[in-house]
């Protein structure tokens, strides 16, 4: 695989700032060696929620969706390192925790599909996409 620098979106959920888990898993990416690039603490509006979740919008748990991810405040993070999308989502593991090993971030923190703690950006063009929603260029660290 080559080695290729990536900016990626990661979100920590409303269940991982209320359960105060914020250190510890942006501290698990620290170790990896991905490099913050940007953060921020902001609670999203349905049409933040909306413009990010697009390609849900016509599925049946859309609307629990939103109403978790506009629950409570989140942290938007950028990080950048070698093929950092994929680490990122390594490092999540798969979507249900129940399907999440123990040392992935939702096999170790979450039970449920609904409270899954973190969001991480599938693709290239997810992450453009997704980063522009939460930052401005000035907002990202060079
Ligand atoms: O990129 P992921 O967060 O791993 O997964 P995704 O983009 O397919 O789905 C976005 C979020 O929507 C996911 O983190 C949890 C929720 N979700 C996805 N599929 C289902 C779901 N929630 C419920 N209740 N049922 C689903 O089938």
């Amino acid at each position: 695989m080559i080695n290729v620098m990536e900016n990626t979106l990661v979100l920590l959920k409303p269940d991982a700032v209320q359960r105060k888990l914020c250190g510890e898993i942006i501290s698990r990416f620290e170790r990896k060696g991905l490099s913050l690039v940007a953060l921020k603490l902001l609670t999203l509006t349905p049409a933040i929620a909306a413009s990010h979740y697009e390609e849900h919008l016509d599925k049946p748990f859309y609307p629990s969706l939103v109403s978790f991810i506009t629950s409570g405040p989140v942290v938007a993070i950028v990080l950048r390192g070698p093929n950092a999308i994929k680490a990122v989502r390594t490092m999540m593991g798969p979507t249900n925790p129940e399907n999440a090993p123990p040392g992935t971030i939702r096999g170790d923190y979450a039970t449920v599909m609904s409270n899954n703690i973190i969001h991480g950006s599938d693709s290239v063009i997810s992450a453009q996409r997704e980063i522009a929603i939460y930052f401005t260029e000035h907002e990202l660290v060079q």
